[in-house]
C-alpha cells in the first residue's frame, strides 16, 4: 500500500491533487515542438484535437507518457502494473483555443471497472488568462452523468453536462507553471475557457489504468500500452513500443535507443 501523501490526501478530499516541477525544461521543450510536429504531420487538424490514434506509431509520445517520474505519481494512484488508455495534447492557441464545456471524463470511457487515473501535463504555463483547467472540487463523488450534445459555442468535446446543473462561481482554477502536473478523478466536473490571451495554453492528458482495468473494444485500441510492470491475462491486447525511425518520427533525445529493453 502506498504512503498517503499529501497531494493524494488532497485528491481523496477535492478529487485533484498538483505536483509541481515533475518534468524538466528540456523534456517540456521537447513536447511542445512535437506538438508543432503533429500538427505539421496531421494539415487540417485543430491543435486541441491531437488524440491519442495519433500515437500508436510515435515513439516520442510513448517516451513522454512512460517518463518514470509520471508514472511514480500515476502508481501511487493505480498500483504497480500501469498501463495507458488514451492520451490527448489540448494546445489551445493564442485569441481562439477552444473552451473545454463541463464534463465527466468517466462518462466517455469504455472501462471496466472505471479505474484510471488521469495525469495533465502542463506544456505551457497555464492560469485562468489562457484558459486554464477548472474543477468543481469535491464532484468526484458525484454519479457519472449522461454528456448531453453542445454545440452552442465551438468546443472541444462538442458535448457537456446540462449547464443547469452547475454553479462556475464554486470551480477553483488550476493554476500551473510548464512541468507541473495536475491529477483527476474521472468523476470530477471539470471544463476550462476559451483561451482569448496572446498566449498559448498546451497541456498533455494522460490517462494510465492499473492492468486489472478492461478496455472495452473490439478492436485493438490506438494507445493501449503497458507501461509498467506486469500485464494481467486476458485483460487488454497491448501495442508494442514503437521503434524510433529516423526520417519517419520526430528525433528526441535517446530516439537512438529507442525502444530501451524491457
Ligand atoms: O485541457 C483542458 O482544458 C481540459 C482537460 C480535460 O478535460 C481532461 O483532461 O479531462
Amino acid at each position: 500500500m502506498s504512503e498517503i501523501t499529501p497531494e493524494r490526501a488532497h485528491y481523496e478530499r477535492d478529487g485533484y491533487a498538483i505536483y509541481r516541477g515533475v518534468i524538466d525544461a528540456g523534456l517540456v521543450a521537447e513536447a511542445s515542438d512535437h506538438v508543432d510536429w503533429l500538427l505539421a504531420n496531421n494539415p487540417g487538424l485543430r491543435p486541441e484535437q491531437l488524440h491519442n490514434n495519433l500515437m500508436t506509431n510515435d515513439p516520442f509520445w510513448v517516451r513522454l507518457v512512460a517518463d518514470d517520474r509520471l508514472l511514480d505519481i500515476a502508481q501511487q494512484y493505480v498500483g504497480p502494473d500501469i498501463a495507458l488508455f488514451a492520451s490527448h495534447y489540448i494546445s489551445k492557441p493564442p485569441g481562439d483555443g477552444q473552451p473545454v464545456l463541463w464534463h465527466q471524463d468517466g462518462s466517455y470511457w469504455p472501462l471496466e471497472p472505471m479505474e484510471v487515473v488521469t495525469l495533465w501535463l502542463a506544456v505551457d504555463d497555464s492560469d485562468a488568462e489562457n484558459g486554464c483547467m477548472r474543477v468543481l472540487p469535491g464532484t468526484q463523488h458525484t454519479e457519472l452523468q449522461e454528456m448531453q450534445k453542445n454545440t452552442e459555442v465551438e468546443n472541444v468535446l462538442g458535448s457537456s453536462i446540462d449547464p443547469a446543473k452547475i454553479t462556475p462561481g464554486d470551480a477553483t482554477d488550476i493554476d500551473l507553471a510548464a512541468g507541473d502536473v495536475s491529477v483527476h478523478h474521472a468523476n470530477i466536473i471539470h471544463g476550462s475557457n476559451a483561451n482569448t490571451s496572446d498566449r498559448r495554453r498546451c497541456g498533455l492528458t494522460i490517462r494510465y489504468i492499473p492492468a486489472t482495468t478492461r478496455i472495452l473494444t473490439n478492436q485493438q485500441w490506438p494507445s493501449a500500452f503497458l507501461l509498467r510492470g506486469k500485464a494481467v491475462d486476458s485483460v487488454n491486447d497491448y501495442l508494442s513500443w514503437p521503434t524510433y525511425q529516423s526520417g519517419e518520427h520526430m528525433p528526441f533525445d535517446g530516439c537512438q535507443d529507442w525502444p530501451p529493453t524491457h
